[in-house]
């Protein structure tokens, strides 16, 4: 560990002093290793922070606050660190506090006539999922890293995920939020309310800004009813129109107990079989893409799997499906969704990948697919692509993987930049979003000047200035300050 300051030294007395000993970890401790807090999940970025503290409560989050502000010292907040944008772990400076929040885990309260639940930001997104369903109800909120990320990164992150379709981004199931400054106050925005039209959004200014305003302490979240009952079926397409055809089908047939449609490209299915062959994905050798629709239905299971099975046999009529299965039971359901949540490891298996987590009115994602794929082709040979994603939300991950036999650094050195810009303005043209879901980290911070509206981007310059003029808060995060 590098020398540190009297101001960084003073500042850790302080900061134990507020946390207790045990919960601020220093290089400088007895077998310390920071490596959890200070390396992305992705494993692309290593930083070393000046210590990580790991707060019990918001009032300890705002004392944290209120010394690193006097010290001028830069807050990186965590959750799960599964986000994979490289917005989580601090940089190499060693300058950085980490501030962990998963020691606030605790769900405080159940509201069910209000339908709400009011969870700390440390609470992982299963635990929250098990507290709602052990009361009766659901929080639709899924995806793959449910096991460890938490409900603050979702919100950091307004996190989409699997039932966007439904029930929308984190952001439209959040009602109110608990957020230290970063001149470490407290906001006591805890409210349930579905209307309240007291002047500027706070609360959705707050969600998706990636700890560069503050941090979240805690929030309100809306709860639903438990559906009746849940069907699962995997369908082959023959093409992306085809997908975008049986999406309308769906759209029409199931109304709001469409509640998941997922598209999976044929090599992102390879890689799934590839790297976890016990998983058994269906019908994929057969066919370019293969589509899970999931229906959530509030009358019974025969009503659930009558409607799936008319849409399906529609669609087979119309050719935008060639082949299909339901699941039978709920143990079937859940494999196929496995296997879906599995391409992202299956990728990380095969090796260093290009990731994208665009967005594209979803009538316009057939053209975009089929121009883009060609162009990428061209000009990066042997280039081999993982398409799958959200395709209800116009939302997919098209990612790119090296090819095959390709030195995986040799392949991010020489052309990620290149690969980057390709996609990007190939979204651009068709009038879509860089960052759909997983939002703009480290990693796209260049990009963003590049395809975000100027007024935009002013206005958002203007409001990190107004309210963390220190830039304490994430820096380097979403916006680098040499452009605010
Ligand atoms: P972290 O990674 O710890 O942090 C993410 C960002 O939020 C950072 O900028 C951090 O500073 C900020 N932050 C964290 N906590 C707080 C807080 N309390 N207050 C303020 N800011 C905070 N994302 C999707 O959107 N959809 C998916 O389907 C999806 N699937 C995934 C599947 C896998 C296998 C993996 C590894 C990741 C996936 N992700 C997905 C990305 C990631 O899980 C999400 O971004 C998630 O919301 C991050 O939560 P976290 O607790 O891990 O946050
Ligand atoms: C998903 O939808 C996640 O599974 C991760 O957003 C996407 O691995 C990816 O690129
Ligand atoms: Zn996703």
């Amino acid at each position: 560990m590098t020398d540190l300051t009297t101001t960084q030294t003073d500042l850790i007395s302080q900061l134990r002093a507020v946390c207790g000993h045990a919960n601020v970890l220093t290089h400088d401790d007895p077998g310390a290793d920071l490596s959890p807090w200070e390396q992305d999940w992705r494993k692309r970025v290593k930083g070393l922070a000046l210590a990580v503290v790991r707060p019990a409560n918001t009032q300890e989050v705002a004392a944290v606050v209120k010394a690193c502000a006097a010290a001028n010292t830069p807050i990186v907040p965590q959750g799960g660190n599964t986000g994979l944008v490289v917005g989580g772990v601090p940089n190499n400076s060693g300058t950085q506090i980490v501030l962990s929040m998963t020691r606030m885990n605790a769900v405080r309260a159940i509201d069910p006539a209000n339908l709400t639940i009011t969870v700390e930001a440390g609470c992982v997104l299963q635990n929250l999922q098990a507290a709602a369903e052990n009361s009766g109800f659901l929080f639709p909120l899924s995806l793959g890293a449910e096991g460890s990320c938490t409900i603050g990164g979702n919100l950091g992150t307004n996190a989409g995920g699997t039932q966007v379709v439904r029930y929308g981004n984190t952001r439209e199931l959040c009602l109110g939020l608990e957020v230290v400054t970063a001149q470490g106050d407290i906001w006591h925005g805890l409210t349930g309310l579905r209307k309240d039209n007291t002047g500027y959004d706070l609360r959705n200014l707050m969600i998706g800004s990636e700890g560069t305003l503050g941090i979240i302490c805690a929030a309100t979240m809306k709860l639903y009813p438990l559906p009746a009952a849940q069907l699962t079926a995997w369908a082959a397409v023959p093409s992306m129109e085809a997908a975008v055809q049986l999406l309308g089908l769906a759209h029409q047939r199931l109304g709001p107990g469409l509640t998941g449609f997922e598209v999976m490209g044929q090599f992102a299915l390879s890689l799934v079989e590839k790297h976890y062959p016990q998983l058994r994905v269906p019908l994929w050798q057969e066919t370019p893409w293969c589509v899970l629709l999931e229906n959530s239905d509030s009358e019974n299971e025969s009503h659930a799997r009558g409607q799936f099975e008319s849409l399906l046999e529609a669609a087979l009529e119309d050719g935008c499906v060639t082949d299909a299965v339901v699941a039978e039971n709920l143990t079937q359901a859940r494999s196929l969704w496995h296997i879906r949540e599995t391409i992202t490891l299956a990728q990380v298996q095969e090796g260093l990948n290009i990731k994208h987590d665009i967005s594209i009115p979803v009538s316009r994602i057939p053209a975009f697919v089929a121009e883009t794929d060609a162009l990428l082709a061209r000009e990066v040979p042997g280039v081999r692509l993982v398409d799958f994603g959200h395709l209800g939300d116009g939302n997919l991950h098209y990612n790119v993987q090296a090819p095959e036999g390709a030195d995986g650094q040799a392949f991010l050195r020489d052309n990620e930049e290149r690969v980057n810009t390709l996609v990007f303005d190939q979204v651009a043209k068709f009038g879509g979003s860089i960052s759909a879901e997983h939002g703009v980290g480290e990693q796209k911070v260049n990009k963003l000047p590049l395809y975000k509206d100027p007024t935009a981007l002013a206005m958002m310059r203007a409001v990190k200035k107004a309210l963390d003029p220190q830039n304490i808060m994430n820096p380097g995060r979403v916006l680098a300050w040499h452009n605010i």
